[in-house]
């Protein structure tokens, strides 16, 4: 390869592909960061340095040590804090998800009182920045839970997926969300590895269900090319990334990688935007 005028048009795409991804922060971060995110002009928006330095310590210290971690029941390699929507399969866990939703709140603010949790302090940019404010998903009536703490060890690959509330949603249930987005508070990030991966794809569901079929989520690496984005979080960072976008998280190589999730709802410009875990 070597200079410059030799790039491949491969090389410029990712090049321009990598444009797509935002890098601000606190102060500037923005409706229209949202908006970008949701159209899909972004692939992802990060905001560095999100955490308070001091909170962030908190949040390794308290969730490093959380031994009461379960596994996840869609991948047992990841453990987490809080049940998620995403493993809600029958009316039995539906109704775990929503009795535990408020409790599971709770539990993480009160890791870090005095301080207001990376989770809250989220919400509120969200309110503040977001034009119409933002408030917590309901279904059918009912709150949702927000803020799960995801815990991926060594060697523990996040395969490229999608994310849609859809195929979690009570049958019958019409959703008015027009976008799904995703934010992941980062709390621990390996030396090696823990890279967030995106391609510029995005398949039907059906398609996406032929993909995955015989596995329990997910897509074969080798199905796919290589990611048209990168992106290295560091520790105290903010990703925002649209998850109907094929996306993954490169293997662990050293510590465990630890993230608070949010999703978020987006109803249109002028709607409050909805967030769940
Ligand atoms: O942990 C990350 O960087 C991304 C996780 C993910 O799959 C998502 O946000 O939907
Ligand atoms: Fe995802």
């Amino acid at each position: 390869m070597g200079s410059g005028e030799d790039a491949s048009p491969t090389m410029q795409g990712n090049r321009s592909a990598m444009d797509r991804v935002l890098y601000t922060n606190r102060k500037e971060f923005s409706h229209d960061h949202i908006v970008s995110v949701a159209k899909k002009d972004r692939f992802a928006v990060v905001v560095k340095g999100f955490c308070d330095p001091e909170v962030l310590r908190i949040a390794q210290e308290k969730l490093s040590s959380y031994r009461s971690r379960e596994q996840s029941t869609t991948d047992g390699q990841f453990w987490r804090m809080g049940f998620p929507y995403s493993e809600i399969e029958d009316e039995t866990t539906r109704r775990r998800y929503h009795d535990e939703a408020l409790s599971s709140i709770e539990r993480l603010r009160s890791m870090f009182a005095p301080y207001a949790s990376p989770e809250d302090d989220l919400r509120l940019l969200l309110d503040e920045r977001w034009r119409a404010g933002a408030e917590l998903m309901r279904v059918q009536g009912e709150k949702c839970f927000v803020g799960v703490c995801r815990f991926q060890g060594n060697n523990v690959d996040l395969v490229p997926h999608t994310d849609k509330v859809e195929r979690f949603l009570p049958s019958g249930y019409q959703s008015r969300l027009q976008a799904q987005l995703s934010t992941n508070i980062y709390v621990s990030i390996p030396a090696v590895g823990g890279e967030l991966e995106m391609w510029d794809m995005e398949p039907a569901e059906d398609e996406y269900q032929r993909m995955v079929a015989g596995r329990s989520y997910g897509i074969d690496r080798d199905r796919l090319p290589e990611p048209v984005a990168v992106v290295k979080p560091e520790p105290g960072d903010l990703a925002l990334l649209n998850p109907r976008l094929i996306h993954a998280v490169r293997p662990s190589g050293d510590t465990t990688r630890i993230t608070i999730g949010t999703f978020i709802g987006y109803l249109g410009e002028d709607e409050p935007l909805v967030y769940w875990s």
